[in-house]
């Protein structure tokens, strides 16, 4: 029975909690640099609006421009559509759905294959950023007491 009662409250609070956006690590370990294979990190991940990228990278060796897609395909840096970014560890929010194209501006970097495009999807209407994290936590936090009740119950 306590048993119960701790599992539909878990459930409850699995369907209430508001999805949680991520931050994707451009690189995972390797980061954003030379002789990356970034269409291959970027395969079987699921980017939607309100995650973030991060590119980290020696601030004095990169950079990260956000770029058309033409542009993309022609490794042209002249058309920055935000940035550049150049701090070596720049945060990129995800804030409209559809692709979305980066290149490194330093010379020949993008040819080389410093590139990255990914496809953001819409997702849920998500509820405003700084109130996300504040409904979750009060959610697990009412879930946590009732999974301690049902647990004090059971003994
Ligand atoms: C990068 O990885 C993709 C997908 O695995 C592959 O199709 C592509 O040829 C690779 N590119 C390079 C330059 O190795
Ligand atoms: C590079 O981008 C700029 C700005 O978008 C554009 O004016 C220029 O024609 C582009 N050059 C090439 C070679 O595509
Ligand atoms: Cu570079």
């Amino acid at each position: 029975m306590a048993s119960k009662a701790l599992l539909i409250t878990i459930l409850v609070a699995a369907a209430v909690a508001p999805a949680l956006a991520l931050d994707y690590m451009v690189g995972d370990g390797e980061g954003w640099k030379l002789k990356v294979n970034y269409t291959q990190w970027a395969a079987g991940k699921t980017f939607v609006v309100g995650d973030n990228l991060i590119f980290m990278y020696t601030a004095a060796d990169h950079n990260v421009i956000p770029v058309s897609g033409a542009d993309f395909k022609a490794c042209n840096r002249s058309g920055a559509l935000k940035g550049p970014y150049s701090s070596g560890n720049d945060k990129i929010a995800l804030d409209g759905p559809g692709k979305k194209w980066y290149i490194c501006g330093k010379e020949g970097h993008c040819d080389g294959g410093m590139k990255l495009v990914i496809s953001v999807e819409a997702g849920a209407p998500a509820p405003a950023p700084s109130s996300a994290p504040a409904t979750g936590s009060l959610v697990w936090m009412a879930a946590s007491v009732a999974a301690a009740f049902s647990m004090v119950m059971a003994f």
